[in-house]
């Protein structure tokens, strides 16, 4: 007994950990299929210790008779062939942000607002950016001690994010550093190796980026729409896991020990601030956790109710591929995937 799941994008960085993710829990399947682009058909991929997937053409795939299907193809992909899924009466979790603002499709991170799942209309759920995901677990228990008014974030945030060409490419530049061979630029606007950019996504009329525009509407969807924030995201030389420099102002005086005590309770969220050398999480030491770790937590006496915190997760757990195997636990648990095989 189990569920027909489809990974869809499964060649790519997040796909692969969505695979890795959903053999590591142990996620209840009676079928997996790998799916890809024309061009990947055939190759194998791997699912848990003792099976091989042979990847199938998303083009051509039929979804009907598919309970759930986690997309991550790229968000061009997923206009076209989410919908197309989700007719066919599979649940779709999307990990572009093609869909994540549109009404009626919940975008959801479990442990903050898994009830959103049962606003469902039309067999889609989004899941959100990776900076958002991980932002918004350590925001949600402060937001309910004593009410978020302001946001100001901004992030250092690992190559990864912009996939396996984004990772290769840091890899190329490092090597060629030490061998004398100029940097080849193409996934990023300049060197990434040795350097850091301050922009990532394209840019918005405002001056933003869309990276940031994203941070500030999924947290206001998620968690609350009267939250202002602005982000300045910048993208740096880590291979995996994002980092935030997160300062917080709020509508109700601030208590550093209840809001310790509340991040130190909170699901999914690890507080490791030990204020010494090395009693802080950095980005190396996140990757392949399923934790958001919360360190450097102190008052921003600059505001009159004011927090500052470093928040750290590997972005294509939290921020992609365990987000999204979780909201597929979640709406199992609200028995909202209706076929069991
Ligand atoms: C990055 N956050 O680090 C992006 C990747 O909207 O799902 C994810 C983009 C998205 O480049």
């Amino acid at each position: 007994m189990g569920y027909r799941v489809a990974v869809v994008g499964a060649t790519g960085a997040v796909g692969r950990e969505l695979l890795r993710i959903l053999a590591e829990r142990d996620f209840p399947v009676s079928e997996v299929a790998a799916l890809a682009s024309a061009r990947s058909v055939g190759q194998e991929i791997s699912f848990g210790d003792k099976k091989v997937l042979k990847i199938q053409n998303l083009e051509t795939f039929d979804f009907k008779g598919w309970d759930v299907a986690l997309f991550s193809p790229g968000a061009s992909i997923s206009a076209v062939h989410a919908p197309r899924a989700a007719a066919a009466g599979c649940i779709v979790i999307d990990n572009t942000s093609h869909f994540r603002m549109e009404p009626g499709i919940p975008l959801v991170v479990p442990e903050v607002n898994a009830n959103a799942l049962k606003q469902m209309k039309r067999n889609i759920v989004a899941n959100p950016n990776c900076s958002t995901a991980q932002m918004v677990l350590a925001l949600k228990p402060l937001h309910d001690l004593f009410t978020i008014k302001r946001v100001v974030v901004s992030t250092y945030q690992a190559v990864s994010g912009a996939g396996k060409d984004g990772m290769d490419e840091l890899f190329t530049q490092s090597k060629g550093s030490f061998v004398g061979d100029p940097p080849t630029v193409a996934q990023f606007t300049k060197q990434i190796a040795f350097n850091v950019i301050p922009h990532i996504d394209r840019f918005m009329d405002d001056g933003s980026t869309k990276e940031e525009w994203k941070m500030a509407v999924e947290t206001r969807k998620i968690l609350d729409p009267d939250i202002k924030l602005i982000a300045t995201c910048v993208r740096v030389p880590v291979f995996i896991g994002h980092s935030e420099s997160i300062n917080v102002e709020f509508e109700e005086p601030v208590d550093l020990a209840k809001a310790r005590d509340a991040l130190r309770n909170a699901e999914g969220v690890v507080l490791r601030d030990e204020r010494e050398d090395g009693g802080y999480v950095t980005p190396i030491e996140c990757v392949g956790e399923d934790a958001t770790y919360v360190s450097r937590l102190r008052i921003d006496s600059t505001v009159p109710s004011g927090l500052a915190f470093w928040c750290v997760s590997d972005n294509l757990r939290k921020g992609a591929a365990l987000n999204a195997v979780q909201i597929a636990e979640a709406l199992i648990a609200l028995d909202l995937i209706p076929n069991k095989h």
